[in-house]
């Protein structure tokens, strides 16, 4: 008997820890199956990695269901690859923007830090607004604009991504909009 309860209560748990992050409604955008914050052709390539080549998993996979019929196949590689490349149909919702998944599915959504809305809230909430800027392609989304440099790379080197306005005077250091920093000029000699 006390096995039995001891089984049952173990499962129960198990049911909790899969269950309990899908339960966040994770926002992400669909298409974006590498989670990097554009739509491209390695997105249709990596969904066919993931699916005949046993490549890595996926780390969204909602994003990786194109068409949205709530499982993984040769279709969702294909319907990316019609949108970017022969005027297709865009895929459906969440699209072009971060949003929770509209219809239930068992996808889940591990990680997608394009959406990651934590630095947007910390932006707004330190007075800034969010804009899309042209920033250098390896960097990350909410780069530090207090140093020069994240946002000045060529454009065959850049991609957009989501930067803090902060108020005049102030910058974005990559999680706070603070004091721009005075330029470091060598101490004048007297
Ligand atoms: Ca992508
Ligand atoms: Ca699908």
């Amino acid at each position: 008997m006390m096995k039995a309860l001891g089984s049952i209560c173990l499962a129960a748990c198990l049911v909790w820890i899969v269950c309990s992050p899908a339960a966040e409604g994770r926002t992400f955008i669909r298409g974006d199956a590498d989670a990097d914050g554009t739509r491209q052709i390695t997105d249709a390539v990596r969904i066919f990695s993931y699916l005949f080549l046993g490549g890595a998993a996926l780390p969204c996979a909602d994003a990786a269901d194109v068409d949205d019929s709530g499982s993984l196949e040769i279709t969702d590689g294909i319907y990316l690859l019609g949108y970017l490349f022969l005027g297709g149909p865009p895929p459906p919702a969440p699209f072009p923007s971060c949003g929770e998944d509209p219809g239930e599915d068992a996808l889940g959504c591990a990680r997608f830090p394009p959406c990651d809305d934590a630095n947007e809230e910390a932006c707004r909430a330190a007075g800034g607004v969010v804009e899309i800027r042209d920033c250098c392609a390896g960097g990350p989304e909410f780069p530090s604009l207090c140093a020069v440099g994240a946002c000045g790379c060529a454009p065959d080197h850049s991609r957009p991504v989501r930067v803090c306005i902060c108020p005049e005077g102030l910058c974005w250091d990559g999680s706070d909009c603070v004091p721009i920093p005075e330029p470091e000029w060598p101490a004048e000699e007297r």
